[in-house]
């Protein structure tokens, strides 16, 4: 009888603390771990190769030690395959007990851990997939890439604003291009212009030919394209051989067509192509010259706006755990990273606290031979724009 009592509050003891591990077990834990996943093989492994040398060019430059705690990156290759995608998510959850997911080079693969980061309640940072709606799929999806229509209006009104009135679109087949499409038509018809066709390309395997050839029989002022980055130069090899510029038709896009990465590849026949992004590595500021000298040193190949986005998703972890002083639980690092602003390599962004989606400048390019090699050379800039899709349904 007299040992009741103290089994009893030993009973308590033992309770509290292992309540104390559920309620606080990232508190408990000294290891932030970030499982980032990525295509690194397959027809996106640009995006994947991008991105990794960038989240570990920022470990190198910042220390794996944040606001007292140890930084791990977990990459794992998902090769661009959303149930691959999937499982990995899972297993770094439940196995390696990561506190952030990180990556997502294609709209399907981000789609495909968005349940995943609600039920886990842990940041799902989107440094790469760009379709609008992806933000709404979980409350705990943050990104640090762009949304298409954010891209795209710019564009569109660039176009009705510079002689251009009639327009093919030609896009790749899935979500990011048909937000691409419907932004394009719907801002340029508001500016005056019409849009007299739109194509839509399979997105595995693109044969642009025959497409290309449709664009022609139109004749319009201008085509309209996307393709995810990494497709760019296959679509410009058949672009140059069908004579469009020669027949009088414009190219016009978003950069991921003319992606740094694979810009010199294009040739000249990339020469004076207008479009419109939030990156590019010849961006004048100081930060993203010494960013660029140092991953061009780190990597004998120069970042595109993929390696941004990764490298912009690693600096909102750091930053949310500086702010949360070194608490690493999954709603605490949401919590704080809505709302931040810094100043990135592409200029000066924020997280919406309301969209989780990024709030940045789009800047008009054009493409120009600079030392040699071919960059997008900014010379407009349109400040702090929100995603246009998001912005439209709150009014
Ligand atoms: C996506 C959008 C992918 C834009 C991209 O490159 C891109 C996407 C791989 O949401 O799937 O440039």
């Amino acid at each position: 009888m007299s040992m009741k009592p103290v089994f009893a509050r030993r009973t308590v003891l033992a309770a509290a603390a292992a309540l104390a591990a559920t309620a606080f077990p990232a508190l408990a834990q000294e290891t932030v771990k970030i499982g980032v996943i990525l295509p690194m093989t397959g027809p996106s492994a640009s995006t994947g190769k991008q991105a990794e040398a960038a989240a570990k060019l920022w470990i190198q430059q910042n220390g794996a030690t944040v606001a007292g705690k140890k930084v791990e990156l977990i990459i794992k290759d998902d090769t661009g395959a959303p149930d691959v995608t999937k499982r990995l998510a899972q297993e770094l959850v439940v196995n390696d007990k990561v506190n952030v997911l990180l990556g997502f080079g294609l709209t399907p693969l981000a789609l495909a851990v968005a349940p995943i980061a609600t039920q886990a309640k842990i940041p799902q940072i989107v440094t790469a997939a760009a379709t609008a709606i992806i933000t709404e799929q979980s409350p705990f999806i943050v990104r640090t890439s762009f949304t298409l229509p954010q891209a795209t209006v710019p564009m569109a009104q660039w176009s009705a604003k510079n002689g251009i009135k009639k327009v093919v679109t030609l896009v790749s087949d899935y979500g990011p291009g048909i937000d691409a499409e419907k932004a394009f038509k719907d801002e340029f018809t508001k500016g005056g212009g019409e849009v007299v066709a739109e194509l839509r390309v399979p997105l595995r395997n693109p044969d642009f030919a025959p497409f290309l050839q449709r664009v022609k029989d139109a004749s319009p002022d201008a085509v309209f394209v996307f393709v995810p980055s990494g497709f760019g130069s296959a679509f410009m090899k058949q672009f140059a051989e069908r004579g469009l510029t020669q027949a009088g038709i414009k190219l016009i896009a978003t950069g991921d067509v003319t992606d740094d990465d694979v810009l010199n590849e294009l040739g000249d026949s990339a020469l004076g192509v207008v479009n419109t992004h939030h990156y590019s590595a010849s961006h004048d500021s100081p930060e993203n010259k010494a960013f660029v000298e140092a991953f061009k040193k780190a990597n004998n190949f120069r970042p595109n706006f993929m390696a941004v986005g990764a490298y912009d998703g690693m600096q909102l972890v750091y930053k949310a755990l500086e702010k949360t002083k070194g608490n690493a639980d999954g709603q605490a690092l949401l919590d704080a990273m809505k709302g931040m602003s810094w100043t990135s390599v592409r200029g000066p962004v924020q997280i919406d606290p309301e969209t989780r989606d990024i709030i940045q400048n789009i800047y008009v390019r054009k493409v120009e031979k600079v030392g040699g090699e071919l960059f997008n050379q900014e010379f407009a800039t349109i400040e702090k724009v929100k995603d246009p899709v998001k912005a439209a349904k709150k009014q």
